[in-house]
């Protein structure tokens, strides 16, 4: 089991080293001695300090992003899409060429362990091959027209400026998703990270920078606006902000939809999930713990795909709960850097604190708590936030459990018919994954049908979290309705035109209107 943590020293020096090799030049002056500008400080979850200042978009900086993105939009529509794919798919190079330096800023910044952080930057490498194949098959319809001597056709056009708002647990992937996404669409992108993960954006834009320079895009196909709550609600209200696609909290998801709604931009919201998964009697244990653990423990919890409801039946409950406990005490928390840790620190302090109301709440209704809990690290580390991930049993799906805790705290439920642990699932107000563990094919087939799951992710014998980029990505309910990366989430970042072509040489109305 890690005993020791890196020092802040250590990983300042491993974070820069990555920032240098990728090209990005920290102004470490920023903040010091006379200078009026506001800054963000980029600090680490592995210890809970400060690492450096970087400086913060002023609303004159993000009124010049949104200006240049507009401006380069105008050229970038127009260019062809196999050759707006050209920049993605050298992005996408230079991704390749620097996983390891950008998987170090995942660690440093997020706390994801060594393969979760390559695997970050591995979903950033797929979505541009994906990007790139899509810049030459944006397709449209050709529909049967109703008049002889017509065509009619749908065609799909660059929409605009996209406002990207990530948050701090995938602070690169779902950038990614939606910039590869976006460019190859014929979209320019204004990306508004979390706060807490201002290294790894600097480091993907310059990647992104440095791409557009390789292949002669125009420089304003991105910009990067680093700020808090007040950046974000300028890129919300610009109306040349055709597209705000936001992943962060159901609360955050409220305020901006309304508010991009009142100047009729479009929005696509990836918000919380609180996804569970069915154990159905017939399931295969041996696979269902596996993925249970990872689903529920991994990335400490903190995916939105985070497994966090268990509905077990009662007759497998005492020995699948026993497996689980088994696993969750032998699971090493410590140095995300460390090969032999499963799971780092949860982002903050103030996320600790949250996880520990949550389940202080999930025992005052009944519940129990059975694995984990304990805190690690407190006296050499008291900035830090690392934590044994919690199993509790609890009697009914109560208060806290239709909540999500951003947090590895899983919650245990039993039921007896198929048609309760489908009724259970559903009843949270949350709908992004979810996961069924059966052999039998009539009860998997009835979880995936519309009489099954809710939710925009249903799995068999898979846990909730790790999707692959090719599938389209979002949830449904308080998740907010949104579809990135795979499938056809492409069309969110296009507008469509119904094209009706006369070649008849008379004109024929619609509907056997007769006109003059
Ligand atoms: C998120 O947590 O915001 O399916 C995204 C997954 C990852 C993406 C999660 N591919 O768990």
């Amino acid at each position: 089991m890690p005993r020791t943590l890196p020092t802040t020293d250590d990983l300042r020096t491993r974070a820069r080293a990555a920032l240098d090799r990728v090209g990005v030049t920290l102004d470490e002056g920023a903040g010091g001695g006379g200078t009026e500008r506001e800054v963000c400080h980029a600090r680490t979850p592995l210890t809970g300090e400060r690492l450096f200042p970087v400086p913060a978009a002023t609303p004159a900086d993000v009124e010049e992003a949104v200006a240049d993105a507009h401006r380069a939009f105008l050229d970038w529509r127009s260019t062809p899409a196999p050759r707006r794919g050209e920049l993605v798919r050298r992005l996408g190079e230079l991704l390749r060429e620097h996983q390891e330096d950008l998987a170090d800023l995942v660690t440093v910044e997020a706390g994801k362990i060594r393969s979760e952080a390559l695997g970050e930057v591995q979903e950033m490498i797929d979505i541009c091959d994906f990007a790139v194949g899509l810049s030459r098959q944006l397709y449209g319809r050709t529909i049967a027209s109703e008049r002889p001597g017509h065509r009619l056709t749908e065609t799909w056009h660059p929409l605009g400026v996209v406002g990207v708002v990530s948050a701090f647990n995938f602070p690169c992937a779902v950038w990614s998703w939606n910039t590869a996404v976006a460019l190859a669409c014929g979209d320019t992108v204004v990306w508004k990270p979390s706060e807490l993960t201002p290294l790894i954006s600097l480091a993907c834009a310059r990647l992104l920078e440095r791409a557009a320079e390789d292949v002669g895009a125009p420089d304003g196909v991105h910009r990067l606006v680093i700020g808090d709550r007040a950046v974000g609600e300028q890129l919300v209200d610009d109306s040349r902000v055709a597209l705000v696609s936001a992943t962060g909290s159901t609360r955050m998801g409220r305020e901006v939809g309304p508010r991009v709604a009142a100047r009729f931009g479009r929005t696509l919201l990836e918000l919380g999930g609180n996804n569970a998964a069915v154990v159905a009697p017939s399931a295969d244990l041996d696979l269902a713990v596996q993925g249970i653990v990872f689903a529920a423990a991994g990335t400490a919890g903190q995916r939105c795909t985070t497994l966090r409801r268990l509905i077990v039946h009662r007759d497998i409950a005492d020995t699948l709960v026993a497996r689980l406990t088994a696993a969750y005490a032998k699971l090493p928390v410590g140095d995300p850097f460390d090969e032999a840790t499963l799971v780092g620190p949860l982002i903050s302090t103030g996320a600790l604190d949250r996880m520990q109301e949550a389940v202080a709440r999930a025992q005052a209704e009944g519940g129990k708590v059975l694995a984990g809990g304990g805190r690690r690290f407190a006296d050499i580390a008291p900035d830090a936030a690392y934590v044994e991930p919690v199993i509790v049993r609890v009697g009914a799906q109560t208060g806290v459990v239709r909540e999500e805790t951003f947090a590895p705290v899983l919650y245990v439920m039993t039921y007896e018919t198929l048609a309760e642990a489908i009724a259970l699932h559903n009843d949270v107000p949350q709908g992004l994954s979810s996961s069924i563990f059966t052999r039998d094919q009539a009860e998997a087939e009835l979880f995936l049908s519309a009489e099954g799951s809710d939710c925009g992710i249903a799995n068999v014998n898979i846990g909730t979290s790790g999707a692959e980029i090719g599938g389209a990505f979002g949830g449904e309910k308080e998740t907010g309705g949104g579809r990135e990366s795979g499938s056809d989430a492409w069309r969110a970042y296009m507008r469509s035109a119904t094209n009706t072509v006369n070649y008849s040489g008379r004109l024929a109305l619609a509907q056997n209107v007769s006109f003059l």
